[in-house]
This record gives C-alpha cells, sequence and structure tokens, in this order.
C-alpha cells in the first residue's frame, strides 16, 4: 500500500506529542514506527491507542485511518470503528442532522475506494494467479467436494492473509485475554466464548499453543476465530489435525466448508456488474437526471430478467457501478460483515479467474 504524505505526518505529530519514541530519526522510519505502535500495542496499553486514534481521527477521514492502521499496524478494524465513532458522534451530531439528499435516492450507495485500491491490485491478482497454479489439485478436488467456485476460496485467502503469508502477529492466546478481561473491551462476553474455545482447540492441537494470530484472535490462513475453527474448519489431509497454519488442504477446505454450511449456491452468483459510469456523466444537474432515469430503466430490466436477484446497489470507487448482488453476496458476508469487504472478495475472484483464462 502507498503511504499517505498527510497520513506520515501526523503520525510524527502523534509521536511527539505522546512520547512514543521513534528510535531512530533516519529517513527510513518506517519499520521503527511499527515496531513503537506495534509493542504498544502488544502490551495492550489501550488507553495509549485511543489516544492515538482519536488524535488521528480529527485530521484524517474515518475510513482512510481504518484502513491505514488495519493494513500497517493489523489494528482490529471492529474495534476502531467503535473508537473513531464514540469520538465523532458528539462533535458531528449538529453536522449529521443536515445530511445532503442521497445522490441516487432509488439506489443505496456504498463507498469503497479504499478496499479498492488494497485488494484489487496487480500485485495481488498475479499472486492469487500463482498460488492457484501452485496448489491447484487441491481445488479441484475442493471445489468438487463443496460445489464451491475455486476462485472464490482463493480469494479469501487473498483478501484475508495474502494467501496464506500474512496470518497475524500477535500471541492469539494473549490478544483474547486482553479483549476479554481489559476494561477497555467493547465485547467481553463474545471474546471470552471465544478465548474458550481457543483454549479447548489447544488441548486438542498442541501446535497451537503458541500461535499467533490478529489482534481479534482470528487464527490461521483463513483467520477463523476460534468458535468458528471448532465448527467448521476441517481435516481434509486426513493427518489428523485440523490444521489451518500450514495445511492449505485443511484451509481450503475449511472455508469451502464453511460457505456451504452458510447455504452457498453453486448455481449463482455473488453479484453482477449492471451498468458502469463515472463523475464526469453526471456533473451537472441535466446529466444527473438522465442519469437517475437510465438506472431505474437498467434496474428495472435486471429485476425480471435475473432469476435469484435479491438488491441493486452502486458500488463507488474510482467510478460508479451498479450492482445487482445475490444471496451469495449475504454468504460472504457471513465471513466479514463490511459489504466493502464482500466487493473485494467477489471481485478478486473475477480478476484471478480472468486472468487465468487469459493464459489458458
Ligand atoms: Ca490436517
Amino acid at each position: 500500500m502507498k503511504k499517505l504524505p498527510q497520513l506520515s505526518i501526523f503520525l510524527l505529530l502523534f509521536f511527539s506529542v505522546y512520547g512514543l519514541s521513534v528510535s531512530s530519526a533516519s529517513a527510513k522510519t518506517k519499520s521503527s514506527k511499527v515496531l513503537e505502535v506495534s509493542k504498544h500495542h502488544k502490551n495492550h496499553d489501550i488507553k495509549a491507542i485511543e489516544k492515538f486514534i482519536q488524535k488521528m481521527s480529527k485530521h484524517i477521514p474515518e475510513q482512510e485511518l481504518r484502513n491505514y492502521l488495519y493494513t500497517e499496524y493489523s489494528f482490529n478494524p471492529i474495534v476502531m470503528k467503535k473508537l473513531i465513532a464514540g469520538k465523532r458522534e458528539k462533535k458531528n451530531d449538529s453536522k449529521s442532522k443536515k445530511k445532503s439528499k442521497p445522490l441516487f435516492p432509488q439506489y443505496p450507495l456504498y463507498r469503497w475506494l479504499k478496499y479498492n485500491k488494497i485488494f484489487i491490485q496487480p500485485e495481488r491478482i498475479e499472486l492469487g494467479v500463482k498460488h492457484y497454479y501452485e496448489h491447484k489439485p487441491i481445488y479441484d478436488s475442493v471445489s468438487k467436494q463443496y460445489r464451491i467456485d475455486p476462485m472464490i476460496l482463493a480469494s479469501i485467502l487473498g483478501v484475508e492473509t495474502k494467501f496464506g503469508k500474512i496470518q497475524g502477529k500477535y500471541n492469539a492466546r494473549n490478544a483474547l485475554i486482553t479483549n476479554s478481561f481489559h476494561k477497555s473491551s467493547h465485547r467481553q462476553p463474545f471474546y471470552r466464548r471465544e478465548l474458550a474455545a481457543f483454549l479447548q482447540l489447544s488441548q486438542q492441537n498442541p501446535f497451537m499453543h503458541n500461535a499467533k494470530g490478529s489482534y481479534a484472535g482470528a487464527l490461521g490462513m483463513a483467520q477463523f476465530i476460534p468458535t468458528s475453527y471448532q465448527y467448521y474448519a476441517v481435516d481434509h489431509n486426513k493427518d489428523g489435525f485440523v490444521n489451518l497454519f500450514s495445511s492449505k488442504e485443511d484451509a481450503i477446505a475449511s472455508i469451502a466448508n464453511y460457505f456451504k454450511e452458510h447455504r452457498w449456491r453453486d448455481d449463482e452468483p455473488a453479484a453482477k456488474l449492471l451498468y458502469e459510469f463515472t463523475h464526469q456523466q453526471i456533473n451537472s444537474k441535466n446529466k444527473l437526471t438522465k442519469m437517475r432515469k437510465k438506472l431505474a430503466t437498467v434496474g428495472n430490466k435486471a429485476r425480471k430478467e435475473l432469476k435469484g436477484l435479491k438488491k441493486i446497489v452502486i458500488f463507488k470507487a474510482k467510478k460508479y457501478q451498479l450492482w445487482g448482488l445475490y444471496h451469495n453476496f449475504n454468504v460472504i458476508k457471513r465471513y466479514n460483515s463490511l459489504n466493502s469487504y464482500a466487493m473485494a472478495v467477489h471481485q478478486l475472484s473475477t480478476e484471478i479467474g480472468n486472468k487465468l483464462s487469459k493464459e489458458n
């Protein structure tokens, strides 16, 4: 991900204000900054993290900040959302009442530029193609057994852990203990269930004692939370262990099993692109009125012709796109409830698939 210069300035500002020493003042301070923040984070000094996020949130757009902290420091996005929202709610209360009219009243509009930039880019697509070729026999057998598009399975691995490469850097047990008992934790009952599940899993699987995971305790290549690990993960290679950390067979089949259990429909897509347009095509009142009519026509036609269509929405990244969403889109959202996440998984799967068919 490209660094945001504005963000770097505020990071430096923050470090000086809050006394988080940056050990090297050279131009190559990125790694040391990461170390310092991670150290802080690892030590569960939640107050300092809150201060950090609140300070930053005054200057940086919320989505940008969340994505930055997530990709650069693996901060838990749900916790961050709450922290940032908590801070902003009071401040923007009067403003939020004067909400302007939506551009397209007939369809919900989701912005996903940052997710689009992070996940739908050539490097990740290329990695996906390589990863698929390397593990084609596994994908073929799992896809056949569970009746799920192998591109979707690969795409989940791609979005979650860059195809197994980045599985989280926190001691999973410690992260879960902190989230379960620290007074700043917003979801103690949830995390206590997850901690109990993790401890049970550790008893059955010695390799999990010191397992690393995300700040929220998500585990392995598929980033399953411990209860999902217990309920949905499978021992596909039949070695007697369900190992999502180092067995690609187990990881890929476990994602497939998760989707199967959440009723994936093999005969339907997750989403279908219906129409695309740019900001220039709506930059006057006249053009906007015409576009609204056009979108109404396209939407009505899709509702009549596309079997199984559940919902029509607009996703805005660099362009505006009108999408028809199906049941399977909601199945992806069972993995992560963000619309942007599900769209990233869908589009990455399509891009990897397209590249593979071009090469064949
Ligand atoms: Ca296994």
